[in-house]
């Protein structure tokens, strides 16, 4: 078998920068990617033999950890039945029954293949029943990469979108205005500037993608209570959130009911899942019921629905979330005590199992802080800490996530390691 270098050499002669999505090629982390070959549990091995702790999880999606043997019975039964028919199944059904019992906002939910199809087709279904253009996004959350999330804060007091990549047009970014997160006053003021505009206003309950962002007090409530007034839908998305806080997302952990919630990655344990849904009353609105159109050739998809029903059950098991819960707090005290005692600054933020450490002072409540986290020294820590065999993202602004297969021992490993890393870049 070839090492990652010889084969990240190879897969740049046929894919764009050797990756299927661009933050895999470690370049804001500086050392060539590593290839991977398998996982099971909390582990993960690349095609040298290396072990490494994952807390990435594929993102998220790996809330059991690897190779659950309920999801690979489930997909196994699945697989011997057919993959793909295009057609409906019973199955289907089963996994909207299990997301329609589980998430508070929705009354009827829409398969699709991806979180970013998921926030695609919300956003769609939300102009089409409001019969408005505009959409509010939050400054450093993400949600998928279709052309109306892919705007950043322009100039001026009503940050009009400007596409934040080539490709996107003006028109389309110009429909998309930006707000900083946790700020209440300035999303009242975005709505204020374009009254009977706003179809909805988007945001990543917890933010996942500065970071990990909680909420701040009553930010959620103001903004159901702002979207009320002024006539928009409020759409969690939970692509990340969904069944990692809680079975009912952060919508549960925080009582606050959207009028749409976007789900993704661990719906669809380790397979192409993204799902979107809401009160029968807007979601009638989609094909073949009303009229917004919306599609897939592999929505629903009989191997991802297997796999994500038997997420669904093993993660509906009494003590699930509170055994998540602990652990989140394990990694994070322990994370923050490390740099503490190395005297490295650092802002250390959790909720339920996802934690983020920021190099930097702190406080982290917006984009505008987390973006004077030390990215730097971020990459000097990431890189030594992969040699240490720990698996953490290759970015500042992303989580850190504990699994259902993270042990005690698992957590407290990072932590010494941490420690060590740590005192040697002080
Ligand atoms: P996908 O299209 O990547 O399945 O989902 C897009 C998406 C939507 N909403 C939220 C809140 C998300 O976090 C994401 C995707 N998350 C990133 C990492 N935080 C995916 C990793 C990658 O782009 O490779």
């Amino acid at each position: 078998m070839l090492n990652s270098v010889q084969l990240f050499e190879e897969a740049q002669k046929y894919i764009p920068g050797g990756v299927n999505s661009p933050v895999r090629a470690y370049k804001s982390v500086g050392t060539t990617p590593r290839f991977i070959d398998s996982a099971k549990g909390s582990r993960i091995y690349d095609v040298e033999g290396r072990e490494y702790i994952d807390f990435v999880q594929s993102w998220g999606p790996m809330i059991l950890g690897h190779g659950a043997p309920e999801v690979i019975e489930s997909v196994t039964d699945q697989l011997k039945r057919g993959t793909s028919f295009g057609a409906p199944t019973a199955l289907e059904t089963m996994v909207a029954k299990a997301v329609v019992d589980a998430v508070p906002s929705i009354d009827l939910v829409r398969f699709v293949s991806s979180g970013t199809e998921a926030v695609m087709s919300a956003i769609r279904l939300a102009r089409g029943y409001t019969g408005r253009d505009k959409l509010i996004k939050f400054d450093g959350n993400y949600h998928g990469h279709s052309d109306g999330l892919l705007a950043s804060a322009g100039s001026g007091l009503v940050t009009l979108g400007i596409p934040s990549t080539p490709g996107v047009t003006k028109g389309n970014a110009a429909d998309t205005l930006i707000a900083p997160y946790n700020d209440l006053a300035a999303v009242r003021a975005v709505f204020e500037a374009s009254p009977e505009e706003v179809a909805c206003l988007i945001l990543e309950p917890v933010a996942g993608n500065m970071g990990v962002i909680p909420p701040a007090e009553g930010f959620l409530q103001g903004l159901r209570d702002l979207c009320d007034e002024f006539g928009a839908l409020l759409i969690f998305d939970e692509v990340i959130t969904g069944f990692r806080l809680a079975l009912g997302g952060a919508q549960e952990y925080y009582g606050i009911t959207p009028d749409l919630t976007t789900l993704g990655k661990i719906i669809g344990g380790g397979f192409p899942v993204g799902a979107f849904g809401g009160r029968r009353g807007i979601m009638e609105k989609l094909a073949p019921l009303g009229p917004v159109y919306q599609a897939g050739t592999l929505s629903g998809n009989p191997i991802a629905m297997a796999a994500g029903i038997a997420v669904i059950d093993k993660l509906s098991r009494p003590g699930t979330y509170e055994d998540l819960e602990a652990k989140g707090k394990r990694l994070a005290s322990g994370l923050k005590a490390a740099a503490e005692s190395a005297g490295i600054p650092a802002f250390g933020t959790q909720v339920g199992s996802m934690t983020c450490l920021y190099f930097t002072e702190g406080p982290v409540s917006d984009w505008d802080s987390a973006s004077k986290a030390d990215t730097d020294f971020y990459a000097s820590y990431f890189r030594a800490m992969l040699d240490r065999g720990m698996w953490l993202a290759p970015s500042q602004f992303e989580a850190c996530f504990a699994s259902c297969a993270t042990t005690e021992a698992d957590i407290d490993a990072l932590i010494a390691a941490a420690g060590e890393v740590l005192s040697e870049l002080a």
